[in-house]
């Protein structure tokens, strides 16, 4: 089936990669793999495929990987994606397979020529108020996306590959109890959030049905430096290293009331990790336990200047508003905590000051670095 996709390593391949050059490597691929049983342990390096890669999460996660000897491959949309470039610069390890969680045929490509071990399903639409915009497509990409990833293990006979789905805090949307744990009712709020429950479900069909090793990490937000200028942590601490250099007067916000679990993105993919590496597949929440409101992360992120009344410099817009809110999350990580060993090792207050002082330095960086250089 490889050789038939349009997915085969297309960008920036680095000298040494086994899928440098044409289309038929994935053949040639294809068929050591399944000269192999398909059990873990029988090679080194140990290959992983990560679909999100250009993603926050997904270069936290190749990151780390890496560190830990892996082969990463990731999964990247669209040939002329400028994402591609910054990636590769950064992570020049890293083969790129060209593909798409809407297109089945490329899925399978992906897996047959990256021969991966590990599979970690990061890519989709994350940003929860576009969701309303665009249900449909974050539908398509974000819910059936991870049947098609399934699908592709399946149909491609990899039953022995491991599969990790990012799943979401946004599944509990208007919460049932507090704190949220892995047997807390799903009521998602958005389309991102339906799209997630059915993600969430499908992982757990694939392990019932056909005994695939297939979990989900039931993530609370995550953050830090390489988190998007959409969301609302980096949208503020962005705000406050421009405010304080003088290139902004105000930020506007939405719903201010909001309380989220807020923990750093570099400990998360941990736990995206370990949760493969166990005897059995489970889902797991994985949080901080500690929630905050957007007021602490304003006082946080100001706080962090030495600014301590900021009225003046916030303005509420509609714009920013959704049609229907999640008001608190709170997570309960204790059993990821006993089984997996993972907690979180990063506070809230420390968070929020590292994203400030990053963007602090990349606002003064790039106002004194001439235009073109
Ligand atoms: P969230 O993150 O929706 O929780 O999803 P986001 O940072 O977008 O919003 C958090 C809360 O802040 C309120 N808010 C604003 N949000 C944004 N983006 N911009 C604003 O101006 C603003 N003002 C107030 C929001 O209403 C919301 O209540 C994130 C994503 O990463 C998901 O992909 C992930 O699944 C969940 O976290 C866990």
């Amino acid at each position: 089936m490889g050789e038939a996709c349009g997915s085969d390593t297309v960008h920036g391949m680095q000298p040494t990669s086994p899928h440098k050059t044409t289309p038929n490597t994935a053949t040639t691929h294809t068929s050591e793999s399944t000269k192999r049983a398909d059990g873990r342990g029988e090679r080194n390096p140990k290959r992983a495929l990560i679909t999100g890669i250009t993603g926050q999460d997904g270069q936290h996660l190749a990151d780390l990987l890496h560190r830990k000897g892996y082969e990463v491959h990731g999964l990247v949309k669209g040939q002329r994606n400028p994402r591609i470039g910054p990636l590769l610069e950064e992570f020049p390890y890293v083969h790129v397979h060209s593909g798409d969680l809407a297109d089945f045929s490329s899925l399978v490509a992906a897996v047959e020529a990256s021969e991966a071990d590990e599979v970690y399903n990061l890519g989709g639409i994350s940003y929860v108020a576009m969701s309303f915009t665009q249900p449909e497509l974050t539908s398509n990409i974000t819910g059936v996306g991870v049947l098609r990833m399934l699908e592709a293990l399946r149909l491609a006979g990899k039953p022995g590959v491991r599969f990790y789905q990012a799943s979401s805090s946004e599944m509990f949307g208007k919460v049932r109890e507090t704190p949220q744990n892995e047997r807390t009712p799903f009521h998602p709020r958005s389309p991102y959030g339906v799209a997630k429950v059915f993600g969430h479900h499908m992982t757990m069909n694939y392990r019932e049905s056909y005994g695939m090793y297939a979990c989900s990490g039931i993530l609370f937000n995550h953050e830090g430096p390489r988190r998007g200028l959409q969301f609302v942590t980096r949208k503020i601490t962005n705000a406050v290293a421009r405010i304080s250099l003088g290139l902004q007067d105000e930020v506007v916000l939405g719903n201010l009331e909001a309380q989220r679990d807020w923990g750093y993105a570099g400990d998360y993919v941990e736990a995206m990790w370990l949760m493969l590496q166990q005897e059995r597949p489970e889902d797991y929440v994985i949080a901080t336990g500690e929630m905050h409101s957007i007021r602490d992360l304003l006082d946080a992120a100001f706080g962090a200047m030495g600014i301590a009344d900021w009225a003046s410099y916030v303005r509420q817009d509609q714009q920013f508003h959704r049609p229907a809110e999640v008001d608190l999350l709170v997570g309960d990580p204790q059993r990821a905590e006993a089984d997996l060993g993972w907690k979180p090792t990063v506070t809230f207050d420390r968070l929020i000051k590292m994203m400030v002082e990053h963007d602090l330095a990349v606002e003064t960086r790039n106002q004194t670095t001439p235009r073109g250089v």
